[in-house]
């Protein structure tokens, strides 16, 4: 099972974009993922139930922890192969 990339559903869109800036970084380190496609619209529930915060992206671990900052940030640490040491929550997850 990969890890989870929860995204706005606007795929088209590239360039400055945060979640196309965190897509691509997990396309040029070469991490295994699902897309997760978002609601754009709408209250959000689990993304503020599990994030504590309503923005994307955010990436779910095969535990069901999620990670979530500042796409710059999360793309520096994806760059940098530390994804797996990212600051995790585990607010409101699934069992
Ligand atoms: N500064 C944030 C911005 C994140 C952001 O605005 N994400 C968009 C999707 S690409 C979003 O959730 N927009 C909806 C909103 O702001 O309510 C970051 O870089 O992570």
């Amino acid at each position: 099972m990969a890890i989870k990339l929860h995204r706005c559903k606007n795929l088209w869109v590239k360039g400055p974009h945060p979640c196309w800036t965190v897509q691509k970084a997990l396309d040029d380190a070469g991490v295994n993922y699902e897309v997760v496609k978002e609601k754009w619209f709408g209250p959000r529930e689990e993304t503020v139930s599990r994030t504590g915060q309503k923005r994307f992206p955010w990436i779910e671990f095969e535990d069901g922890t999620v990670y979530r900052e500042e796409s710059k940030d999360m793309a520096a640490r994806i760059s940098s192969e530390k994804l797996t040491e990212a600051p995790r929550q585990q607010i409101g997850a699934q069992a």
